[in-house]
Parts: structure tokens; sequence; C-alpha cells
């Protein structure tokens, strides 16, 4: 049986750096079974006719489509053109595009299954099904969503994900064009900026052609802050053993030279045993090599940043969000403004960049919330973060409550212009009691901070204006006296508030003091079943990591 998996632009308007991660696992589960899979790139080529021409060489028994919440507006069109010439082949969509969005996508395109949360197990359960014409198990596959008329939809709410992730083969790389997805260029700076600050820039020489690849080395999250998606679709944190690490990257640096890696994919960096057994890896059998990571403000201790020091981590990113805690714990976010500061003074002298990405314009955001952002910006230093404007996306807690108060009135239509919208200059929605011009002020005046920060250690470059993102900068830095007189004269000044009344909205907050939803639907917790129920020839000890 054949199947064909095409990968979907992240957006629209922006080039697709990332590889196809999520369907190159799926491929190589299905090889394992005996499946016969293909990968088109339709984020690459983005022309619909070319995906259907690759797909009519190809002549697959099922189609699945892959993508991420703002890959809807390509995958609407897509999957209607698919259906319309191969109306035989069944068409199912994975990925976190169909996160809480089932009834938009049944609704707008002609799909025949969506498959919610990881796909590995239910994948292969359809497949199999398929294969076998064994149509009445469907509807029991775990987070299967499929049509049963014109009106209706059959929705299994359980979720399956392998037991041991080292059961996991690694992602099928020969589906996909290596040399363009590894040589991405936009890391050098981060490798410059790590190699001069440890006086190492003889090496420099070694990195003309850098290649680079992300490695998941763990899946899931240990959290659920209201703004994100493992508020639903939480299946916890699971971490690859070192072993099954080292055969990877070993694998990755053999036979495609990759010697830089992104490690993902959320939680990387957590307990200091785990980091202690990633630094010591990376320093014994892989000298050559490069990294960089995530995880969550809290998570870079005193402890894991004295162990990194000595290895050749280069960046650590992290969701800094706010400097209000405040906005912090309506976000459930479970980290202090200071943790968010700390991170900064932490790693200033290890030649580990921090990453850091900031939101405005939460619900309950205002002149005080800004003020303490700005004020924990200062204090930290930091001249990098891109500064977000909140974005509620389909399957985040967030998300229900914009539907809840009639912020979100027509959600197709607000997901398709998610599709349009780059948060870091857009806003797509105003969740705050203040109108839309003071939201964009909110922003700018974060970004004046950062370009103040950039100005007191001369790094604020005249050339940076040429981009959207430096005149940003520069527009933050005329806010600042603006936001000072309107902070000043607010009360009074009640026409900085949206003008009807019934759009203002009081906030409720639940145990944790996050927000809260009237009609939250809790996240499932998902049922673990062992791959070697259905013949897995390999296995691995997991290790689950405990916080
Ligand atoms: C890498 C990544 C990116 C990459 C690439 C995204 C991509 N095209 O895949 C980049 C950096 C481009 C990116 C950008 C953004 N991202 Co992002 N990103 C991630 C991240 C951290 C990891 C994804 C990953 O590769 N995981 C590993 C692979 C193995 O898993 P996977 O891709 O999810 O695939 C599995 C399942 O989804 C499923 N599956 C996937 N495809 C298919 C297809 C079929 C047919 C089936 C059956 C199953 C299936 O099975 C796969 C294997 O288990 C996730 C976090 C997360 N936990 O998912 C966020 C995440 C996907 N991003 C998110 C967001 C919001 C964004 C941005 C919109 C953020 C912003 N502020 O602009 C931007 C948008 C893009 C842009 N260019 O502007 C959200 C998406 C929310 C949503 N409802 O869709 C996530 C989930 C973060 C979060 N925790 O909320 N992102
Ligand atoms: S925002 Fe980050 S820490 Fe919070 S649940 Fe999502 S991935 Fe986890």
């Amino acid at each position: 049986m054949r199947v064909a998996l095409i990968y979907t632009p992240a957006r629209p308007s922006v080039q697709n750096y990332f590889p196809p991660l999520g369907l190159m696992y799926l491929a190589s589960f299905l090889e394992q079974y005996g499946y016969d899979v293909k990968i088109v790139d339709n984020a690459r080529n983005r022309d619909i006719e070319w995906a259907i021409s690759e797909c009519e060489s190809f002549r697959p028994d099922l189609i699945g489509v892959g993508g991420i919440i703002t890959a809807y507006r390509h995958v609407l069109p897509l999957v209607n053109r698919l259906k319309e010439k191969f109306g035989h082949i069944p068409v199912v969509i994975g990925g976190q595009v169909v996160t809480d969005n089932d009834h938009n996508l049944f609704k707008y395109c002609t799909v025949d299954f969506t498959i919610h949360g990881y796909g590995e197990l239910p994948l292969l359960m359809l497949c199999n099904a398929l294969r076998d014409s064994n149509r009445d198990a469907i509807p029991d596959i775990p987070g299967l969503t499929m049509r049963i008329d014109s009106a209706q939809l059959s929705h299994n709410p359980e979720r399956i994900f392998v037991e041991h992730i080292d059961d996991l083969p690694f992602p099928a790389y020969h589906l996909i064009d290596m040399d363009y997805y590894s040589s991405v260029p936009q890391t050098h700076s981060k490798i410059r900026n790590f190699l001069r600050l440890n006086n190492r820039e003889d090496e420099l020489n070694n990195f003309h052609e850098v290649r680079m690849f992300p490695v998941m080395l763990t899946r899931g999250c240990s959290d659920k802050c209201t703004f994100c998606i493992h508020e639903q679709e939480f299946v916890g944190l699971k971490r690859h053993r070192i072993e099954y690490i080292r055969k990877h990257l070993q694998y990755l640096r053999s036979q495609y030279e990759i010697k830089l890696f992104g490690f993902g994919e959320e939680m990387v960096i957590t307990n200091a045993r785990s980091t202690q057994h990633l630094v010591d890896l990376m320093n014994s059998e892989f000298q050559d090599c490069y990294w960089q990571t995530a995880t969550r403000a809290n998570f870079i201790t005193q402890e894991n940043v004295d162990i990194l020091r000595n290895s050749n981590c280069m960046y650590i990113g992290f969701g800094y969000e706010s400097g209000s805690q405040k906005i912090l714990d309506l976000y459930w976010k479970r980290t202090t403004r200071d943790d968010n500061v700390n991170v900064f003074h932490r790693l200033r002298d290890t030649g580990i960049g921090p990453g850091g990405s900031l939101m405005v314009g939460m619900v309950g955001e205002d002149f005080d919330s800004v003020a303490d952002t700005c004020k924990s910006v200062r204090e930290a230093e930091t001249t990098s973060p891109g500064v977000f404007f909140c974005t509620p996306y389909p399957g985040a807690r967030l998300y229900d409550w914009a539907l809840d108060k009639g912020l979100i009135k027509n959600p197709h239509l607000f997901l398709l212009a998610c599709a349009e919208f780059e948060p870091i200059q857009n806003l797509a929605i105003n969740l705050t009691n203040y109108r839309d011009w003071v939201v964009r002020l909110f922003h700018f005046r974060i970004n004046g901070e950062v370009a103040l920060n950039q100005l007191k250690q001369r790094q604020f470059r005249l050339g940076s204006l040429k981009t959207r993102y430096g005149l940003i900068r520069l527009a933050g830095l005329i806010s600042i006296p603006i936001f000072a007189i309107l902070k000043t004269f607010q009360s009074p000044l009640s026409f900085l508030q949206m003008k009807q009344k019934r759009l203002r909205h009081e906030i409720a907050v639940d145990d944790h003091g996050a927000l809260m939803v009237n009609n939250i639907k809790k996240g499932t917790t998902g049922i673990r079943v062992n791959v070697d129920q259905l013949g897995s020839p390999t296995r691995g000890e997991q290790e689950v990591v405990r916080l």
C-alpha cells in the first residue's frame, strides 16, 4: 500500500526552513511496517497543481496532509483539489491544524478523516484498516474524526502515543531534500557570537558550509500554559534515552555531515541530571559539533548553566512572555518575572546566547503590566528578544476564552486571517480592554525598551532601519514619552478604552490565578499503548523526567 504525505507552508508569505519532521517520523514508522511512503514538499514548491502531479505519478492509496494552524489557508484548497482530482483516494489531515478545528475542516473542505495528536499509531491503524478493507475499525481509532454524513462527524476523543519513544525509528531523512533543509544560513551569527565570546574565533573557518538539522530529544511538555496547545493535546513529557540520542546524532553526522543540531521538541533542559547526561555525551563524542535548544525560564537554573557552560551549547531559547507577574499567572506560566531576568544574568558570561520571546496584548494587559515588562527588560539588559502580539490558536484555553467572549465571531475567517498575520508585527485580535492603537503602542513601548538596551550597549545599527523590524524598534524609541504621558493621565482619558462598554470584559481566574473559561474543555489524558502490541521490531527503555 502506498501513502503520500504532503507538507504545507507554515505561513503563506514566509519561506519554510524547518523540515517536515512530523511527516518524516510518520513515514519511517509506516515504512517499518511495510508501507511505501512519499513526502510531497508543498511547503517549498507551493503550487497545488505541482502537489497534484506528484501524487498522480506516485499513485497513492491514502493521502495525508500535515501542517500547523497557520497552514489552514493552504490546507483547505489543497484538500479540495485533491478530492476533486482523486475522489476515490481517502485523504487524512493531521498536525496542529486539526487541533480543536474539526468543525471548520469538515465544513470547508472535503476531507475524509482527521487525526489528532502524535500521529504514528493512529495513522498506522488507519493504514491497516484501509489495507485490510476493515472500515468498521476506523471509528475506534484514537484521535480520529470522520465524516458520517453531510451533517455529522464521529470523533474519538482519546489520544494514543507510543509508550517508549525509543521505539520510534529515526525520521525518514531519505525522503526529503536534505541539502536544502540542512543548509540554513541564519544560525551563523549565533556561532560567531558564541565563538567570539569564548575566544575561539579560530574555529570559525570550520563553519563556511556548516550543516544544521533539528533533532527531537523529547516530545511534549511539562506544562499547560493557557495560550498553548498543550492545554488540550497534553501527553506529558517524554525523553529519549542517551543511547538513542547518541546513535541518532552519529547517524546524522556520518550520513549527512550535520555538525550543528537544534535540539527540540520543547523541554530539552529540565533537571540537572539529564542536562549533565547530554553535556557528557556531546563533550565526549561530538566535540566537533555545536548545538542549541529551548526550555522554560525556570529550568535555566544556575546548576544547569554551570553544566552547560563547559559545552558547545551556543543558544537557549525560552518563553519570556511578560515581565508582569499578573500576566505570567494568567498565562499559568508557572515562572516568575525574576526567573526571566535571571536567565540573562546567568548566561551573560557563558557565551550561550539567551533567546526569550515576549508577548503583549494578553487579556488583562494594561499600562502597569507593560511598565512592569519594560522594567524587567531593562534589568535583564537584553537586546534580542522578539516581541509578539498575543494570538490565541485553537487548542489553547485562550482561544476558548476569546470564543466565549465573542471576540472571535467566525473562527473560519479568523483562522484564515491568522495565516496572513505575522504576530511579531501585526495585531490579529485585541484581547484587552483598550483600543487597538493603544495595544500597538504597548507593543512599540516594549520594543523601545529593547532598543534602549541596544543603544546602551552600542548594538543599535543604522543598517537595521532598512528592515521592518528595525523600524519597529525605532518607533519603539519614539513611543517612550507618549506611553509615559498616557500612563500618567490614563484615568481621565477613558478614550483609551473600548468605546462600547459591552466590549469590556472582566477577568475571571481559577485556583491557580490562571485565566478561566466558562466552558473549558479539559485535555484528554491520553491512553498509552505499547507498540509491541503492533509488532514493533525495536524497543528502548523510556526515561520519563519527573519534575
Ligand atoms: C518546530 C516548530 C515550528 C517551526 C516549523 C513548524 C512546522 N512547519 O512544522 C517554525 C519555527 C517555522 C514554527 C513557527 C511557528 N509556530 Co511553531 N512550533 C514548532 C514546534 C516547537 C515543534 C514542532 C515539531 O516539529 N515537533 C516534532 C514533530 C515530530 O511533531 P509534529 O510536527 O507535531 O508532528 C506530529 C503530529 O503533529 C502529527 N502529524 C503531523 N503532521 C501530520 C499529518 C498527518 C496526516 C497525520 C495523521 C499526523 C500528523 O504526527 C507527527 C508525528 O508524531 C511546535 C511545538 C509542538 N509541540 O508541536 C510549535 C507549534 C507547532 N508552533 C506553533 C505556533 C503558534 C507557531 C507560530 C504561528 C508562532 C508565531 N508566533 O508566529 C509560527 C508560524 C509560522 C511562521 N513562519 O510564522 C504552535 C501551533 C499551534 C497550533 N494550533 O497550530 C505550536 C504547537 C506551539 C505550541 N506549543 O502552541 N514553529
Ligand atoms: S508555552 Fe511552553 S512551557 Fe507552556 S505549555 Fe507550551 S511548550 Fe510548555
